[in-house]
């Protein structure tokens, strides 16, 4: 098949789901078109049939406001037209599936055509969507795609509720890890995080918006730190990363929290951690969740969303209430300070990841999705 991928290039689950689905698409002999503002950020210089088509939008005095969506759109129905792609694979609703829509219109008016698929994330559902300045063209893109997919049932059903969106049919196929990857035999601690030395090593990889409670990871770390010699990685950027410093400096923890930066390869980062820290509000998901379990990290965060679907609660990690910062850091003490359960519940995790989340396994529900929509044989490729 030939595919079109539209994403968010930037720091991002969204972004890193899509590149990682499109490399293993290609893997398998499609011939995959990234068509964005900037290059994916995992995706490497050159890989056999992947192309990338990069959206230009064009300056113009009276563009307050330039018109992306528009440029984007007019970039999906060329790749369309230049290359004989057959269908789009939007991820994330806006404005990605809204363009899609207007490339296939286009292409209908040419008596051609494009099947789009929407795979809807998170906050595209449960946060911007419902913003009433975007509410009714996300129903109406999400409406519009041939095939729906959303990364767990609690966004499935967070869909349905935002946007009693009834006549729509929404898959859930959730996001996956690569084994051979996301694999801690392969790297070495003490070479990656040579200021942690024997220290505990607790870590959080995120975007920084409010939704992750930065300051609650700095207050769980300062509760542990004062029982047990640990050290606190944050990996990543955004705004709220000044909270996180603030709440440093207010709990005087200065000198064993390590913010590291956006990073875009952060397996072996993982391989080093005891404890991955997640007491985020609400997650559809919480890619980087799994990826901690594949590396075999145990998982303490917050018993919501669709984090619970990802993290079994007393197997690969602890949930507690959101903002229950006292219950979190007892959890994590309960981890690190009991090496055996330590070591459990990372090999349970990177056990789990390997059976649920498999990258084949997933990969395939994308190809069967892609067939459905583009009225293919099952078996065809
Ligand atoms: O929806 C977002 O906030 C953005 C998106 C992203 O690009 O990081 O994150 C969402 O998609 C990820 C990949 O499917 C999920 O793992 C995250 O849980 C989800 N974020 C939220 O729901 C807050």
């Amino acid at each position: 098949m030939k595919i079109g991928i539209t994403c968010y290039p930037t720091y991002g689950g969204s972004g890193a789901v899509a590149t990682e689905l499109g490399i293993a698409l290609a893997a398998r002999g499609h011939e995959v078109h990234f068509i964005s503002y900037r290059q994916p950020f995992r995706l490497p210089s050159f890989l056999p049939r992947v192309f990338f088509h990069e959206v230009q939008v064009g300056a113009y005095p009276l563009f307050e406001y330039p018109p992306y969506d528009l440029a984007l759109a007019v970039q999906m129905h060329e790749v369309v037209k230049m290359h004989g792609v057959e269908l789009l694979h939007c991820h994330y609703a806006i404005p990605h599936a809204t363009s899609a829509w207007i490339a296939r219109e286009m292409l209908r008016a040419e008596h051609s055509d494009v099947a789009v698929v929407t795979t809807l994330h998170g906050t595209d559902i449960t946060l911007v969507g419902q913003d009433p300045s975007f509410h009714a063209i996300t129903k109406f893109s999400i409406e519009k795609s041939d095939r729906i997919t959303a990364v767990s049932d609690y966004l499935r059903d967070e869909t349905f509720n935002a946007f009693d969106c009834t006549g729509c049919r929404v898959a859930v196929i959730p996001n996956f890890v690569d084994p051979a990857i996301y694999d801690r035999s392969l790297y070495s601690r003490s070479e990656l995080l040579p200021f942690a030395g024997d220290r505990k090593v607790l870590m959080h990889i995120s975007n920084f918006r409010a939704v992750k409670r930065v300051r609650d990871i700095v207050r769980i770390f300062a509760k542990v730190a004062a029982e047990t010699p640990s050290v606190l990685v944050m990996v990543g950027d955004g705004p709220e990363r000044p909270a996180a410093e603030d709440e440093v400096r207010a709990l005087g923890v200065g000198d064993s929290v390590f913010f590291l930066g956006k990073i875009e390869t952060v397996a072996p980062l993982l391989a080093s951690a005891d404890v991955f820290l997640l007491p985020t509000s609400s997650e559809s998901f919480g890619l980087s969740a799994l990826e901690a379990m594949a590396s075999g990290v145990p998982v303490v965060g917050s018993d919501s969303g669709g984090l619970p679907e990802v993290v079994t609660n007393g197997v690969t990690g602890l949930l507690y209430p959101v903002g229950d910062v006292d219950s979190m850091a007892a959890g994590v003490l309960s981890i690190v300070t009991d090496p055996a359960r330590q070591a459990d519940m990372g090999a349970a995790g990177a056990d789990d990841a390997r059976k649920r989340f498999a990258l084949d396994t997933v990969v395939s529900q994308y190809e069967d999705l892609y067939r459905s929509a583009l009225k293919l044989p099952s078996d065809a490729h």
